[in-house]
């Protein structure tokens, strides 16, 4: 059985904005795309609070300025600062993952199937979400489902910090209440197509004759057509396995003594390692992460010979967090640590050989 999850952060760049700016939580936020000429633009999204009046993606600026009030917090994009906060959460998202694929700037899909049930994997699902929250301080919203089809238009059922599981058998019932739009991947012109048909709901969509639809969208795409009504998506999360395995924490209070920080490297390595031996899994590299008090990141790796032991991960860490703050790097904010060159249990016996003929 497959189980596939699918995350989607919660107005994600007003969230960033809000939480490096604690001045502005519980305002309206609204994030601009300026053209460069003035106040001229468009809104490239806005927190919650900022779509109860009636904000929207795209809207131009000046159309927003009118629905709004002084209290309202205009920011310019920083796609630079969304991008590398972004890359560092698809990193811990990935540690939870047999596979996984980064869909854009806020949504990944995280391939489950290992965990033994729905159940299992609803609590993997929460502990993504507190893992994000604490770390950081944003919300998301998660959909799980037998195929990514599914979990991507349940990760959309409940927003902001939902979490939407959709079994196999329950597709059905949670498809037939939606119009055809709601399928990921069909666009306004195959709905307007599908509504001179007569068909609205996903429901009339399963229900509708091929043949028909052949007519109007040929036959491959008549066959996609009727395969997402019915929730039916083979696609692979992604065709390769994971690449790497990390975890990160957020220090009680800025620091940079050792202690503090390896104290805190350590606990992660040892939650991580608990998944390293369930998944049979060897790796050659170990890293670091270190987060600044200003959220530059920095890393520190050393490659060894394949190992599984925990005890490597610990002594090579403690030696790369030496070397780090020996260089007077300032305080930290948070750390972690990073498994990679990973190799299976085979490969491994297999670079053992090579190494004793060479
Ligand atoms: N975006 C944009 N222009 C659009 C739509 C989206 O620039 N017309 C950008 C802004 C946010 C990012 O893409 C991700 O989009 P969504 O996930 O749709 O937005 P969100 O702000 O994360 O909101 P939600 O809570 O609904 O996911
Ligand atoms: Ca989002
Ligand atoms: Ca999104």
């Amino acid at each position: 059985m497959r189980i596939v999850m699918h995350v989607d952060f919660d107005s994600f760049y007003a969230s960033l904005e809000e939480q490096r700016k604690p001045e502005i939580k519980g305002k309206a936020v609204i994030i601009c795309m300026y053209s460069g000429r003035g106040e001229s633009g468009a809104v490239a999204t806005a927190n919650y609070k900022a779509r109860e009046l009636g904000i929207k993606s795209a809207m131009p600026i000046a159309f927003a300025k009118r629905r709004t009030n002084s209290d309202t917090i205009f920011l310019p994009v920083d796609l630079e600062y969304y991008r590398s906060i972004s890359s560092q959460i698809m990193d811990v998202m990935e540690s939870y993952a047999d596979s996984f694929k980064q869909a854009s700037i806020d949504e990944a899909y995280i391939d489950v199937s290992s965990c033994e049930s729905f159940t299992e994997a609803e609590k993997i699902a929460k502990q993504i979400k507190d893992d994000i929250k604490s770390n950081f301080g944003i919300t998301c919203s998660i959909g799980i489902g037998p195929n990514k089809l599914v979990a991507k238009m349940a990760s959309r059922a409940k927003k902001p910090d939902g979490l939407t599981v959709v079994k196999q058998e329950d597709v059905k019932n949670f498809f037939s209440s939606l119009s055809v739009d709601k399928i990921h991947g069909i666009g306004g012109k195959t709905t307007t197509v599908l509504a001179e048909m007569g068909i609205e709901t996903i429901e009339d969509l399963a229900k509708a004759d091929v043949a028909k639809l052949e007519l109007s969208f040929g036959k491959n795409k008549a066959k996609l057509l009727k395969e997402k009504a019915l929730g039916i998506d083979e696609s692979p999360v992604a065709e390769q396995a994971i690449k790497q395995m990390s975890r990160i924490g957020t220090l009680q209070e800025d620091t940079s003594d050792f202690n503090e920080i390896y104290k805190k490297v350590e606990q992660l390595a040892t939650e991580m390692h608990k998944k390293i031996i369930k998944r049979k899994i060897y790796f050659r590299t170990v890293s670091i992460i270190i987060i600044g008090a200003n959220i530059e990141m920095a890393t520190r790796g050393k490659t060894i010979q394949a190992t599984n032991k925990l005890e490597d991960i610990l002594d090579n860490a403690k030696i790369l967090l030496k070397e780090y703050l020996n260089q007077d790097s300032g305080k930290v904010r948070r750390a972690g640590i990073r498994i990679s060159n990973l190799v299976t249990e085979e490969q491994k016996e297999n670079s053992g050989l090579y190494k004793f003929f060479k």
